[in-house]
Order: C-alpha cells, then sequence, then structure tokens
C-alpha cells in the first residue's frame, strides 16, 4: 500500500498528466539479473524476520536470483546504515534495510529511529544506490506485529517492491534521450 484511498488519484488523472509531457518514468519492475543487499537487525528478530520472509517472497516472486541476494545481520537499527553503505559500495543495484524500533522498549527510541532514518537516508544519496527504509518505527510491540503480517501490508514485501521499482525508475532515468 503506497497510500490511503482517500489520498490516491485514479488512473485516468494521471494519464491526463501523463498525456501533457514527452517523457514519463513509470517503468515495470523485473528482479532479473538484479542483486539486492538486505540489512536485517537482530534486535527484536522476531519481528524483523516477519519483515524478511515478506521482502524474499516478493523478491523472488519478481524473478530476483537467490545467488544474487545477501542478507547480513546487524545488531540493531543504530548499526543499520553502516552495513547499508557496505553493501553500496560492492556493486548491489538496491538495499533493503529491514528493522524493529519499538518505542515501548527503548528510553532512546528517538535517537535509534532518527539516525537509522538519517543514515539511511545519507548512503542512497551519497552512493547513488537506492537504500529503501523498511524499518517499523512503532509505540507498541502490537503495531509492529500488524505491520509484518504475511500479506500485503507487510512492510517487507512493501520494501522489496519499492526496491525494484527504484532500480527501474534510475535505470529509465538513465536512458533519458532529450531531443
Ligand atoms: N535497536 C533496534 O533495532 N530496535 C530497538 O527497539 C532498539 N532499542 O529498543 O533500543 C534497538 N537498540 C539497539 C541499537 O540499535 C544498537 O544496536 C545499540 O545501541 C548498539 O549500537
Amino acid at each position: 500500500m503506497t497510500s490511503s484511498s482517500e489520498t490516491s488519484a485514479t488512473r485516468s488523472d494521471l494519464d491526463t498528466q501523463s498525456r501533457r509531457v514527452r517523457h514519463v518514468i513509470e517503468p515495470s519492475v523485473d528482479g532479473n539479473l538484479q542483486k539486492i543487499g538486505i540489512v536485517c537487525g537482530k534486535f527484536n528478530d522476531g519481528i524483523t524476520n516477519r519483515l524478511l520472509t515478506g521482502a524474499l517472497d516478493v523478491l523472488l516472486a519478481a524473478g530476483v536470483s537467490s545467488r544474487d541476494i545477501a542478507i547480513a545481520w546487524v545488531p540493531g537499527a543504530f548499526e543499520i546504515p553502516f552495513a547499508a553503505q557496505s553493501f553500496a559500495r560492492r556493486g548491489v543495484h538496491a538495499v533493503i534495510t529491514l528493522g524493529a524500533v519499538i518505542r515501548g522498549d527503548t528510553g532512546h527510541y528517538e535517537v535509534v529511529a532518527g539516525e537509522c532514518a538519517r543514515g539511511v537516508q545519507d548512503v542512497q544519496l551519497a552512493t547513488g544506490v537506492p537504500v529503501i527504509f523498511g524499518v517499523l518505527t512503532t509505540n507498541t510491540v502490537e503495531q509492529a506485529l500488524e505491520r509484518s503480517l504475511p500479506d500485503d501490508t507487510n512492510k517487507g514485501r512493501e520494501s522489496a517492491a519499492t526496491a525494484l521499482e527504484m532500480i527501474a525508475v534510475q535505470r529509465e532515468i538513465g536512458r533519458l534521450e532529450w531531443r
């Protein structure tokens, strides 16, 4: 789910704007030949393993080879950006970060969650490799469980789909020919 029904446009609304310009980049995704790094936090691993399951389901169904997926387990969300940077420097097409920061469990929730998000954004902008933020930041364990269910609302599934989409967007922008 990318947005709520209240904030979604119809296909026809989007097509109306697309007809007004020459180039529209909204590519279809294809996992074939894509190398993906997944960084997964061990902290709250009962939750992050559910996110990982969802992410792998989507990647493998999209045609990404199991040989082209590497998983790096790190102690917690604070360490996620460091490992994401290591993957980005090793030639992956995208990095998916998976973590669970739960406010009820930590007095330094804001620091851990905030630094993780900032670090992930820094890595993708500094390296030019898409780094997807699949880190749950919730008030309660119940909310974390709800966002890691085995269905399309699973944040890991959503993050894997976003990774493939961003690879395709980056590729198509790179192919743009201004004429
Ligand atoms: N790491 C998490 O991934 N989630 C949390 O909820 C969490 N809490 O509660 O503190 C957490 N802390 C560990 C942190 O990410 C680092 O691993 C640790 O501070 C060592 O740098």
